[in-house]
């Protein structure tokens, strides 16, 4: 790629809802920035704020050493390469699409065959979170493109490399999602419990379920460590007293009339996990039933 500053020119294609956002921040960090959406109307404030309107995926392609792409899919992604083609020469695609590992690595192949180099990137954040420190964006792909635009990077967020193999931020990415959603998971069926009595949810989510999960999060570093050796000893809360506590889980769900089906995948595999004999070990275990290395 062309040498860069930390001032270094970047194009965003794509002006959706995130991809807008990613333009404003690099407006606001006084990036030279191009943009471009299929639909020209959404650049409109962005070019009030100072950015270079492309014409063409193509033109945004030769405006800059960096070309941002955030788009819906990465059908759409393979179709705006495709179109820019031989003018991609010599830049680095930062392709902030949500998809699949393996997506990833064919983009990857595509845009080194165009002569260009690639930076998968997956975004751990919201719109509005973007251009803040609590926003994180994973990335990997090209080491000497991420090095060379690490700067560039950070406007958006925390910028985290993950290695050169294109697919590794899309899956971290995703397992960050899984581990989100069984936090919302624990949340809404603690809510609905909450609800069914008549209860204050907003209170108890602020003053008692969010100090407890905090607390419960410092356990997972632990949990880590367990599940990368293998051992699941325990340090006091076994996994045959948790199957035990289950049918009071339940009953109250009955007795509250609400349903505990979010719950029931994860109790299944407990109860299979100390059927299984591995009742006196850690609920760490439970990953011996979802992946075998
Ligand atoms: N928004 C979020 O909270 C999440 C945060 C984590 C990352 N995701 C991913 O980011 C990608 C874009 O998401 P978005 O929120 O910007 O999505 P929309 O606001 O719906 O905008 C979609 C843009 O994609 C353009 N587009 C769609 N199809 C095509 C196509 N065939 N060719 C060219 N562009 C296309 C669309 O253009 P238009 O409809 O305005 O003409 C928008 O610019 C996504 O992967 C999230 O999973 C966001």
């Amino acid at each position: 790629s062309k040498e860069t500053s930390p001032m270094s020119s970047v194009s965003v294609v794509g002006l959706g809802a995130m991809g807008t956002a990613l333009a404003d921040a690099l407006l606001s960090a006084g990036h030279t920035t191009t943009v471009w959406n299929r639909t020209p109307a959404k650049a409109d404030p962005l070019v009030e704020r100072g950015a270079l309107r492309a014409g063409s995926v193509a033109e945004a392609a030769r405006a800059a050493d960096v070309v941002v792409v955030c788009v819906l899919g990465y059908a759409d992604v393979h179709a705006l390469v495709d179109a820019a083609g031989d003018d991609l020469r010599g830049r680095v695609v930062v392709n902030l699409t949500n998809g699949s590992p393996d997506e990833a690595r064919e983009l990857a192949d595509k845009v080194r065959t165009l002569g260009a180099e690639y930076l998968d990137g997956g975004i751990m954040a919201v719109p509005a979170m973007i251009g803040r420190p609590e926003a994180l964006v994973l990335y990997s792909g090209s080491t000497p493109a991420f090095e060379a635009h690490r700067e560039v990077l950070q406007v958006f967020g925390r910028a985290v490399y993950l290695g050169d193999d294109a697919g590794r931020a899309p899956l971290h990415d995703l397992a960050m999602l899984t581990g989100m959603y069984g936090m919302f998971a624990g949340f809404l069926q603690s809510a609905a419990l909450v609800r069914s009595a008549g209860a204050d949810v907003e209170e108890f989510t602020t003053a008692l379920l969010v100090p407890w999960l905090h607390a419960m999060t410092s356990l997972l570093p632990r949990m880590a460590a367990q599940t990368a050796k293998g051992a699941y000893a325990t340090t006091g809360s076994n996994l045959a007293m948790q199957v035990a506590a289950q049918d009071t889980l339940e009953g109250l769900g009955r007795a509250q009339g609400v349903s505990t089906e979010l719950l029931a995948p994860l109790f299944d595999l407990m109860r299979r996990r100390v059927a299984d004999g591995h009742g006196e070990e850690d609920l760490a275990g439970v990953v011996e039933l979802l992946h075998r290395p």
